[in-house]
């Protein structure tokens, strides 16, 4: 890696909160290895076939911690991965995560405010910042830094995500002009009135660190052009000089580009033919009998609009009688951030909805909605080869891999139902019904359309879904990105050399 230097392409760096691994001790000191889950790790795992990487993260659990602790060598390659795990001091990662990162950007990139209520930025919310995203983002920045000072091949370092907004500001305070440094950020980028939450020193902080980036990547156009208007709206310095999709600032060209992300393609695929997945399939197929499924696959997560599902749905028995006794709705749910309340809350929520419909419409044989929790991704993979319609409503999601991963794997030329502020409503809106999110009267005549559309119309819909999913992969996804970068890199060469054949001319 860095000590093979000059070999080869430039070295890749991952920069992330959660690490592509999770570490478990064993009773006689060594560790078990898990590949972690969830869109980012999954999106990323294909990369070191084709690449030298090095991934930065934070040692998340007491197994990773100890794993951290008990390496002699601060690196170490794991499935073709050179890993390296930071250890913030508890308070400060708890801050950094659990006070600034979620809730409060999390909130506000997805617009989830309460405002009459809450956020309330106290003097906690500002020493949280100091103390914990700050620190941490330091932190990150220092260990990548002290990594590569005496690198001398290219780099670049790809920084995910909002737990690291300040990394480019410190790498590049630094390493200065010669790494490329490229942040992607997987999770809406309103435009800049959801940013007057923030105090304006934490904004300012935020956008100027981004700008010291090269280019940052988005999921799609939208959150780009949301990024440069709030840029130009909030920073006197900032510029876009018409452009949708760059800002000018302190005479350097920052880029903001859409780059969607998908699925591993052919990981997935393989995934549906697994003897696990089979079972799992075969013993859903019990259990949904020949009724239609309508199914939805989530983390336990409000912006992910379950309850407004779950209305709809009830709606739709309420309105159009004939489906009763003819369809059921799964809901796949994993539980996430369950430490915080207003998670637990709306777990809480989901559950008395879901009993407040089956208790108003089972009948003997048949229970209407079906509320499945736990983390169980092949179990996921199974139930979408089924569906007959999936629900994907998010009040605002970056891209929503479930819609891909779908369409992907469906079997009965199943319909999509794809909320308009979801990412993925970009690529997959016109093969989908849409739906605004908020619009519960239209979820159902979607609902409604989707389980009694022709069988033509549903085989060309998800025949389409399909190809468009298959054709553009997670891996063509990084790759953009690091074809981006490596034709900066060059550019900067080139320019580097003619500055210095001109000094000699
Ligand atoms: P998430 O908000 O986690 O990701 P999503 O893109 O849908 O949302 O990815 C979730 C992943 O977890 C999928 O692979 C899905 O199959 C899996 N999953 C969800 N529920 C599950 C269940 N009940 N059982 C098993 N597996 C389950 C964030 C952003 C998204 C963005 C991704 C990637 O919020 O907008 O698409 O990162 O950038």
């Amino acid at each position: 890696m860095v000590e093979r230097e000059g070999e080869g392409g430039p070295l890749i760096v991952i920069a992330s909160n959660r690490g592509p691994f999770r570490f478990r001790e064993k009773a006689n000191g060594t560790f078990e290895v898990e590949r972690g889950s969830g869109g980012l790790v999954t999106a990323l795992g294909a990369l070191a076939e084709d690449h030298e990487v090095l991934w930065v993260a934070s040692a998340i659990g007491e197994g990773d911690r100890r794993w951290a602790e008990t390496r002699t060598r601060q690196v170490e390659k794991i499935e073709g991965i050179y890993l390296q795990l930071l250890t913030p001091a508890r308070p400060a990662y708890d801050q950094y995560y659990n006070v600034i990162a979620n809730p409060l950007l999390w909130f506000i990139q997805h617009q989830l405010w309460d405002i009459p209520r809450a956020p309330s930025i106290t003097r906690e919310t500002w020493q949280a910042w100091e103390e914990g995203y700050v620190a941490v983002n330091k932190l990150f920045a220092d260990a990548i830094a002290d990594r590569l000072d005496k690198a001398s091949r290219p780099v670049i370092v790809f920084p995910q995500d909002y737990q690291l907004y300040l990394l480019p500001r410190f790498l590049r305070e630094r390493l200065g002009a010669r790494v490329q440094i490229q942040p992607f950020i997987h999770i809406p980028w309103p435009g800049p009135d959801a940013w007057r939450i923030l105090p304006h020193i934490i904004r300012d902080d935020i956008l100027s660190s981004l700008l010291a980036a090269d280019r940052v990547g988005f999921q799609t156009k939208r959150d780009a052009f949301n990024f440069v208007q709030t840029c130009r709206f909030y920073l006197p310095d900032a510029h876009s000089r018409g452009s949708r999709e760059s800002i000018h600032i302190g005479g350097r060209e920052v880029g903001a580009r859409a780059y969607p992300i998908s699925v591993d393609v052919d990981k997935v695929l393989a995934l549906t033919e697994e003897p696990q997945t089979e079972l799992l399939k075969s013993q859903l197929i019990n259990t949904i009998g020949d009724h239609q499924l309508i199914l939805r696959v989530d983390r336990i997560e409000p912006s992910k609009n379950i309850l407004r599902g779950l209305r709809a749905y009830q709606t739709l028995l309420q309105d159009y009688p004939e489906h009763r006794g003819r369809v059921v709705m799964v809901a796949l749910l994993v539980p996430s951030r369950m430490e915080v309340e207003q998670y637990q809350d709306y777990l809480r929520e989901i559950m008395a909805e879901a009993g407040l419909i089956n208790a108003e419409y089972s009948e003997r044989f048949w229970e209407p909605v079906r509320v499945v929790v736990g983390d169980d991704y092949h179990r996921a993979i199974a139930a979408m080869e089924l569906y007959d319609v999936l629900l994907v409503n998010p009040l605002a999601d970056g891209m929503n891999l479930v819609a891909k991963e779908g369409v992907l794997v469906n079997q009965r030329n199943g319909v999509l139902i794809l909320s308009e502020n979801a990412g993925a409503f970009y690529e997959l809106g016109d093969q989908a019904l849409t739906v605004s999110p908020f619009d519960i009267h239209g979820t159902v005549e979607a609902m409604h359309h989707a389980l009694t559309l022709s069988h033509d119309e549903r085989r060309q819909r998800a025949a389409i879904l399909h190809d468009k999913v298959r054709r553009a992969g997670v891996k063509q996804w990084f790759s953009a990105q690091v074809e981006d970068a490596i034709r900066a890199l060059q550019a900067d060469t080139g320019t580097r050399a003619d500055t210095a054949a001109a000094g000699r001319g």
